[in-house]
């Protein structure tokens, strides 16, 4: 039986021995004879042994690095694509600084570009990043990880580490079926250990996720606090204790980029020099078929002081050479 074959497996969440949830996606990846179908695959032709090399790696490990030997010019064009947008204020373009995502029209650069900011969906205002966003070779190992047409659904740029603690993705981006997300962290410039690079946990993807309330394994930031970032935290770190599990720093060379599994821990690892900057492009990819609308939500000031939170929403896709993704919801 090839993995390409067989029937799809409806994605559910099921309890797992001994505490938490499991998210099976129905993803060949996810499966059981999954290596079985690579080699099959080689044999056949439909891999090169390349492709076949990272997705094993990928589906062992839960990550795979792919080396992009990008252009020059394209991190300079997006480094002045950056500057342009802080000192524009740009319109219909969302930041966020240590706190919700907030419109860069009302950004002021010398108190929010700093460490623990980023730039939602750059790729809307620069064509740098839009080549990113769309880059052929990241959407072709995308697809070939999911087995399904894949769409790219966010961009966030960082300049600095982002100071995240370690988490898993499909607890706080939303996807439209358990497991169908990949991301791409790509370097910007070479990575220095204490920058606050991206920390990741090798085999961490097959662990169970924390169960937030019965059968729930997404953070909901209305009737959740601190205390259940706490406790998920702790229960993450519980299980990598006892699988033996070690987090490890990415520190590549510009152009290199760490394609991860959905359920991979991963974060911003601590800055030790803030002389140090960390720029980074991350991408977000779903299957087509389960994620219909790409939305974020804005705070948006008001006269008296308060915020209130607007949804943008968008169904509007970006094609370039066979790739797409959405456009930013917020335009
Ligand atoms: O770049 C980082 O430090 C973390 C990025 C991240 O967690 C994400 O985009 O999912």
């Amino acid at each position: 039986m090839t993995a390409v074959t067989k029937a799809p497996i409806p994605p559910a969440i099921r309890s797992a021995p001994g505490g938490g949830l499991f998210l099976d996606s129905g993803l060949w990846i996810d499966q059981p004879d999954a290596p079985e179908g690579i080699a099959e695959r080689l044999d056949n032709g439909e891999l090169t042994s390349a492709q076949a090399e990272a997705l094993e790696h990928f589906i062992r490990w839960g990550y795979t690095v792919v080396p992009l030997g990008l252009d020059e010019a394209l991190f300079e064009q997006m480094e002045g694509d950056v500057d342009r947008c802080w000192q524009e204020r740009t319109a219909n373009l969302v930041y966020a600084y240590d706190g919700p995502p907030r419109w860069m029209s009302v950004a002021d650069e010398a108190v929010h570009r700093k460490t623990k900011s980023r730039i939602h969906d750059l790729h809307s205002h620069s064509e740098a990043a839009l080549s990113l966003y769309l880059e052929p070779r990241l959407h072709e190992l995308v697809r070939l990880i999911m087995g399904e047409p894949a769409v790219a659904i966010q961009s966030l740029y960082f300049q600095f580490g982002s100071q995240q603690i370690l988490h898993r993705d499909p607890v706080v981006v939303p996807t439209g079926a358990p497991g169908h997300l990949v991301a791409a962290w790509i370097a910007l410039e070479d990575i220095h250990p204490e920058c606050g690079a991206l920390a990741y946990v090798p085999g961490s993807h097959k662990l169970p996720y924390y169960e937030f309330r019965p059968g729930q394994y997404m953070y909901d930031g209305n009737t959740m606090g601190a205390e259940d970032v706490e406790a998920a935290f702790a229960f993450d770190e519980e299980q990598c204790r006892k699988h033996g599990l070690e987090t490890r720093l990415f520190t590549p060379k510009r152009g290199e980029a760490l394609v991860w599994h959905a359920s991979l821990r991963h974060g911003g690892s601590p800055l030790l020099d803030p002389s140090l900057t960390r720029k980074s492009f991350v991408v977000h990819y779903a299957t087509q078929a389960t994620y219909p609308t790409r939305s974020i939500t804005v705070y948006e000031p008001q006269p008296d002081g308060t915020e209130v939170p607007r949804i943008c929403a968008t169904d509007r896709l970006l094609e370039r050479d066979g790739c797409c993704g959405f456009d930013n919801p917020a335009r």
